[in-house]
């Protein structure tokens, strides 16, 4: 079984609120229909949750009874988001079934406090394809704060081990700077947890409320401790999920796990 997130900035345009990019999307549910691999798959918010989750200051937990209508809509964006990722799942015939976060899922302090990871288990063994997404969830300490995807990639990956995890970005995978700010910067295609914390030295700025690049880069140093390899692949290119579900090369960054 194969854990995929399906970045924000991949099937959203980040800059445009609620812009929902069709084409990529379909054109990534038809790689992963084709792998014939069983999967389970995580989305961002993109811009249908990171702006407004912002502007009402939802991971600072509850501090004001503005938030709460914030929070209302914030979840109903994401939701709709999730709709148009299910939509695109029925479409090519992939029986998808979103599992909300919210109801699956309680933090302390943006820490995961319970999970129930055994609905998406009952799922997968009933040949159903769960989908999950970033959300805002009830949180012990704060009253809400916000789960990212990556978040769940790490706490299903702990679970339910798959044989990889694979997050779909807007980049080719890991580089020795910012790609994005520097020319010079070179794809790293392998390496180890070890070896991560030499590359990272300048970290991409994104206006995400959960991290970005950072983020990611130590959730992801999480899941090799527990064995599991990661790769990060570009979505925008063709068929480079494809090859990387049924093991076949391609330009992307391959995280090997620790101790199996
Ligand atoms: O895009 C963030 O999830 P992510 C969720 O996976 C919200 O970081 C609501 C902003």
């Amino acid at each position: 079984m194969y854990i995929i997130k399906l970045g924000g900035s991949v099937i959203t345009d980040k800059t445009k609120e609620n812009c929902f990019k069709q084409k990529i999307a379909d054109d990534l549910v038809r790689q992963i229909k084709k792998s014939k691999k069983e999967t389970i798959i995580i989305h961002g918010a993109g811009s249908f949750g990171h702006i407004i989750a912002d502007k009402y200051k939802l991971n600072e937990g509850h501090i004001s009874v503005d938030q709460l209508i914030g929070l209302s809509l914030t979840q109903g964006m994401v939701q709709k988001l999730n709709s148009l990722v299910l939509d695109s799942l029925h479409n090519i015939g992939i029986p998808g079934v979103s599992i909300p976060p919210h109801s699956c899922l309680i933090l302390k302090n943006h820490k995961p406090f319970s999970f129930n990871h055994i609905i998406f288990k009952d799922y997968l063994d009933n040949g159903f394809t769960p989908v999950t997404f970033g959300d805002v969830v009830l949180d012990k300490q704060l009253g809400f704060s916000i789960c990212s995807g990556d978040l769940l990639m790490l706490l299903l990956a702990e679970n339910l081990k798959p044989e990889k995890t694979i997050f779909v970005i807007d980049e080719d995978g890991i580089y020795t700077s910012n790609p994005k700010q520097d020319i010079n910067a070179e794809l790293i295609e392998s390496t180890t947890i070890d070896q991560i914390d030499e590359y990272i030295t300048s970290r991409d700025k994104h206006t995400d409320v959960t991290g970005g690049m950072q983020g990611k880069i130590s959730t992801i140093k999480k899941i090799a401790k527990l064995g599991t390899d990661t790769i990060l692949l570009n979505g925008n290119k063709p068929d480079r999920l494809f090859k990387v579900l049924i093991g076949e090369k391609t330009r992307c960054t391959n995280i090997s796990g620790g101790h199996k």
